[in-house]
Formats: C-alpha cells, structure tokens, sequence
C-alpha cells in the first residue's frame, strides 16, 4: 500500500486528487486499510489544520429537489463566506456528476468551476442498509478535517432517516407541496426525526401554503411541547427562502462548540458506526467476540479508535479460525 500520508498536505490544500484518493482509503474493505486509515486521521487531528466539520443531512423523497437545493445552497455559501470550504457527499443513486455540474434527473446544478472550496462526490446507495451507503460514514470521518461544512444527501426511505439521525450534527427533511388529501405527515416515525423541515417548490405557492399549515398542525401534534420545529419555505429555481436558510446554516456553525466536544461527538458517532459495522459484516458472533473483547468503547479505546478496533476485532476472528482449524486436524490426525 501506498503512503498514504504524503497526500495529507494537498488535501488540505483541497486539492481534487488527493482527496479522491484518501477516500478511496477510506472506502476500502480490506482490513490492511483501517491502518493506514488510522494513521491519516491521527496525523490530521495532529496538524492543528483540521475544520471539524459540521455535518448537515439532507433527507426526502426522490424528486423533492434535494439535489437542486443543496447545489444552490453550496454555491450560496462558499461565496458569501470566503474563508469557508463546503463538501457534499450524494448518497442518492439520482445525483452523479459530469464536468462539474450535479446531474439530478432534469435538472442541471453547476458548482462553480475551478473553485476549490467546493467538493462533490457522490456514493452508490445501499439500498439495504436503507439509502445510506456502508462507508458514507467512513468517508465522513475524512470530510471532517478538511472541510467546514459537509452536507450528505439521502433518499428518504425510512431507515435512512434513522441512520442520518446518527450522523448529522442537523437533519433536514425536504417535502414538495402536496395536494389537501395527500397530506399524510403522520406516517411511521419519520415526522419526529428532522431538526427542520423544508418546503421546497414553494413557488408552486397555493399548494405550498396548504402544506405549510397541514405541516405545522401534524407537528403540534406529534411533537407536542416542542419549542416550534423550523419550517422553511423555499424554491430552489426562484431562489425563494434560500436566504433564511443560509442564516440558519451562519448561526449553526457560530454557535459550535470548543474543538474537544465536537472530537467527542464525532467518538460517539464512531462507536455507534462501529458496533454497526462489527453486526453488519461478523454478525451475532461478531457481537459475542466484541463483548468477550471488553466491548466497543472499550476495545476501541485500546486499540487507538475505530479503525485500530476493526483491525484487532478482524485479526481476534482470524485467529479462533486458526485455532478452530488446528483442532479439527488434531481430530482428523487422531481418527
Ligand atoms: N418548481 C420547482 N421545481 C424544482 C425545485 N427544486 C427542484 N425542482 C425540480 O424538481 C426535479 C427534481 O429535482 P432533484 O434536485 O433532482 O430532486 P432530488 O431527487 O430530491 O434530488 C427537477 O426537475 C428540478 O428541476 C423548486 O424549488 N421548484
Ligand atoms: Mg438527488
């Protein structure tokens, strides 16, 4: 394997190459990785460079204009903020890019070219896991040190909502206008994860006032004594709202927290993720040897984090293979 670290100073730089590189390392299955891992984000958390990202989900059903609001909004962003870098990650099988422009399924978002403070990349979705894929996580934890905002954009399946509740700092659900008797907000849980709401197409504006209030009313029901959940009313082609929204997205990042408590939430993220992927890829007996391990924070703990944890839990499976496999050749040798 490569080394790794030699690209570290020009993704700081947000140099394209070497970050497309170190998140291939960052997606990369193989159990040789989650060193190198390790050691890229022990050297950015050391470099005293690194941006603690905020992490922003942006959530809804196809179609809703995710795509297309989130390109206007970065666009918005990097050049009211000029010291600031942004980074999508497209977890939506409808987003792909081509020459620099997002392509949503008619719709043509250009991020302006040649500036470096805007990153897109896009992941295939697992549709298992319910829209977010297995290492979106995993590349996250990379996005973190080089840019200041990282927005990830999901299909609203259900599931997904729950995952990106685990990982974002906010989630936004995008609904478009929907006629009257359409209007079924109450449905399976999902109305009481997002931190704001989203009304996209608003410039469809009778069906969007409609849905406003239908929205405002299911939320006093549902999340009842909740402070007032925001709800914002935007257009992505008018440019409608999108003013308010960036506010909120200026005040969220000047309230953040010291460096030391968002490090420790990104933790808590990264014992969540890891006991998901210990079930995902060992299964029930992967969750026997973690507990027989000391447990994930634990384990985590001792073997310097989340990649040092897979590594040690990969190598603890390897070797009760090994010792499985001697004694069943004792057994053959003495039959
Ligand atoms: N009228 C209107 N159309 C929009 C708006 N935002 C997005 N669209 C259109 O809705 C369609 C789906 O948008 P897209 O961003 O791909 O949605 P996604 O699947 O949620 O990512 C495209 O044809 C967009 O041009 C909006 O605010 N108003
Ligand atoms: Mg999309």
């Amino acid at each position: 394997m490569p080394d790794f670290n030699e690209l570290i100073p020009a993704a700081f730089q947000r140099q394209k190459f070497a970050i497309a590189r170190l998140i291939s390392l960052f997606e990369d299955p193989r159990p040789e990785a989650a060193l190198q891992r390790k050691k890229v984000l022990d050297s950015m958390q050391s470099s005293g460079q690194s941006r603690r990202g905020l992490f922003l989900g942006f959530t809804g059903t196809p179609g809703a204009g995710k795509s297309t609001l989130v390109g206007e909004l970065a666009n918005r962003f990097i050049s009211d903020a000029p010291d600031k870098c942004l980074a999508v990650l497209a977890v939506d099988p409808s987003s792909h890019v081509s020459g620099g422009s997002i392509l949503g399924d008619r719709t043509r978002v250009r991020f302006s070219h040649g500036d470096d403070r805007l990153y897109f990349r896009s992941q295939a979705s697992d549709q298992e896991l319910g829209g977010i894929s297995r290492t979106t996580f995993s590349v996250l934890r990379l996005l973190y040190h080089l840019f200041d905002v990282i927005i990830v954009e999901t299909v609203g399946i259900g599931q997904s909502e729950i995952e990106i509740q685990q990982t974002a700092d906010r989630v936004f659900l995008l609904l478009q206008p929907m006629a009257g008797d359409q209007i079924q907000f109450m449905k399976a849980g999902i109305m009481e994860i997002p931190d704001c709401f989203i009304i996209n197409k608003s410039d469809e504006k009778e069906a969007a006032e409609r849905t406003f209030h239908a929205l405002r009313a299911s939320l006093q029901l549902i999340r009842p004594g909740e402070a007032r959940v925001p709800i914002f009313r935007t257009s992505a082609i008018t440019g409608m709202g999108l003013a308010d929204l960036l506010d909120y997205l200026k005040n969220l990042m000047d309230g953040r927290d010291d460096p030391v408590s968002l490090d420790a939430s990104l933790y808590r993220r990264e014992v969540y993720y890891f006991e998901k992927w210990v079930k995902d890829e060992l299964g029930r007996s992967g969750l026997r040897m973690l507990s027989d391990l000391g447990g994930s924070r634990d384990l985590m703990d001792r073997a310097g984090g989340f990649d040092g944890a897979q590594k040690a839990i990969l190598e603890a499976v390897q070797h009760s293979l090994t010792r499985l496999e001697s004694q069943v050749d004792s057994l053959l040798e003495k039959s």
